[in-house]
């Protein structure tokens, strides 16, 4: 990794001399939150989240869209509303209610939540398309009454506090792009984004006074962009001063500018090793906000999910994986229950994901059709099997092991021996296989 320069410089060379903190790059899972407004009603069409349908804003899937999606004529969501709120409701109601629950909410409940999945970081909308701040700023929003504007307990700065008693690092969402209180839109295709994003002076003032107060109150250890950043805004000024600030923080690259620490491709993975680290979001079913509908059909299997993480890791990206709490801070059962199979996954395999990288390739496979995924550590490869194993071998394809190499199944204590069998290597396994899903051989790397 490049040094450090001492001080950043407002220019995309100047932030490109940022070198990846080793800790974002070791850390692979985070957790993210989508809590706000939208967290009051809850809700949101069953629908799968694929952006290139025509019909994609009016059903959106996503519950954090809800105030948008209910100005969408004949939309389900304004059907859900008119049903449950009445005509007449303003979103912005939601406030009152939103700011009664979440006082409620007890952060260190879900900072041991999120440590004991296996994360490394947290990642908590601030603000969200819709304005609401989840942090009482003292940069009043000229459009709506103080009253509706933010949260009126510090739910930022109680999170940061908890996040950061239990070892994990803070990281910081902010809707840059879309602010529904300055232009309400609403978005209705795909046409509709571009103006819908808010470039007033006032605006990029807002945007940049509420980005410093959100540094200077809460050191995140990650600033999250979402759309864009207002052109009346200095996203080039805030970056450096942030990096001046926190040189082993990290920004993504949604703040319209050249420069990233990683990419974030959403709801889709990388296909091959990309050398430029990434992450990929994805709520555990199809909405990053919390949606009652959603239950153990719509939120995605454990096994699925432990190897999206696997493969997502072999590929040098990260997963930030979402969860959408309800008002008062519920996390549903449905996603604790994922949460919880991926914790215990990662307390016996977590030696082949954190502080890994990517090896010479990131895919393989075992005789009988087995997905492998690849990483490296040390003098360690480790080949993680993606699927349940049948009998008391298991053959990988296209591997040369050195003779004498050691070998070892991740959760056990016994060695694994094995055999080369011309371009393969056959391995024979214990009679019991330790935990369930996915299994681990560690194999010795000065062997290969
Ligand atoms: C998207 C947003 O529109 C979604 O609501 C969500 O916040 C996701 C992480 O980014 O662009």
């Amino acid at each position: 990794t490049a040094q450090a320069p001492r001080h950043y410089q407002p220019t995309i060379e100047s932030l490109d001399q940022h070198p990846l903190p080793q800790w974002f790059d070791d850390a692979k899972l985070g957790i993210f939150i989508h809590w706000g407004l939208y967290s009051v009603p809850g809700w949101a069409p069953l629908e799968q989240v694929n952006f290139s349908k025509p019909d994609f804003l009016k059903n959106n899937p996503y519950a954090e869209w809800y105030y948008n999606t209910v100005r969408i004529p004949g939309s389900p969501t304004q059907a859900y509303d008119r049903q449950h709120f009445g005509a007449n409701h303003n979103y912005y109601d939601f406030a009152e209610t939103f700011n009664a629950e979440s006082k409620k909410w007890n952060p260190d409940v879900w900072a041991k939540t999120f440590k004991d999945a296996g994360a490394k970081y947290v990642v908590l909308t601030t603000k969200h398309h819709e304005g609401f701040t989840l942090w009482p700023s003292a940069i009043p929003n000229p459009t709506l009454p103080a009253a509706r504007q933010h949260a009126t307990r510090d739910l930022v700065g109680d999170l940061t506090t908890s996040v950061r008693n239990a070892g994990m690092k803070m990281g910081l969402y902010y809707s840059g792009g879309f602010d529904w209180t300055f232009v309400p839109g609403p978005i209705a295709t795909h046409a509709d984004f571009d103006p819908a994003k808010p470039q007033t002076e006032a605006y990029g003032k807002y945007v940049d006074a509420q980005y410093r107060e959100l540094i200077q109150r809460y050191h995140p250890s990650v600033l999250w962009n979402d759309i864009d950043y207002p052109k009346s805004g200095h996203p080039l000024e805030l970056e450096a001063e942030y990096y001046n600030a926190i040189p082993d923080g990290v920004v993504d690259n949604r703040f319209g500018i050249k420069h990233t620490d990683y990419d974030t491709p959403e709801y889709s993975t990388l296909k091959d090793i990309n050398p430029k680290k990434w992450e990929e979001c994805r709520g555990l079913g199809q909405s990053f906000g919390y949606n009652r509908a959603e239950g153990e059909a719509e939120t995605i299997a454990a096994d699925k999910l432990i190897y999206l993480l696997v493969d997502i890791v072999s590929k040098n990206g990260n997963l930030l994986l979402d969860v959408g709490p309800e008002a008062d801070g519920t996390i549903p059962a449905v996603q604790l229950s994922r949460l919880k199979a991926l914790g215990t996954w990662l307390n016996q395999n977590g030696e082949a994901i954190y502080g890994t990288h990517p090896w010479t390739h990131a895919e393989g496979k075992t005789a009988d059709g087995i997905d492998i995924r690849f990483t490296q550590k040390n003098q360690t490869l480790y080949a993680t099997l993606m699927g349940n194993l049948k009998g008391s071998s298991v053959t990988i394809t296209a591997l040369k092991l050195k003779p004498g190499t050691k070998v070892q199944l991740l959760g056990t204590k016994q060695p694994v021996t094995w055999s080369q069998e011309g371009a393969d290597v056959k391995l024979n396994l214990p009679s019991t296989l330790p935990g369930k899903y996915a299994y681990v051989l560690g194999i010795g790397k000065s062997g290969i």
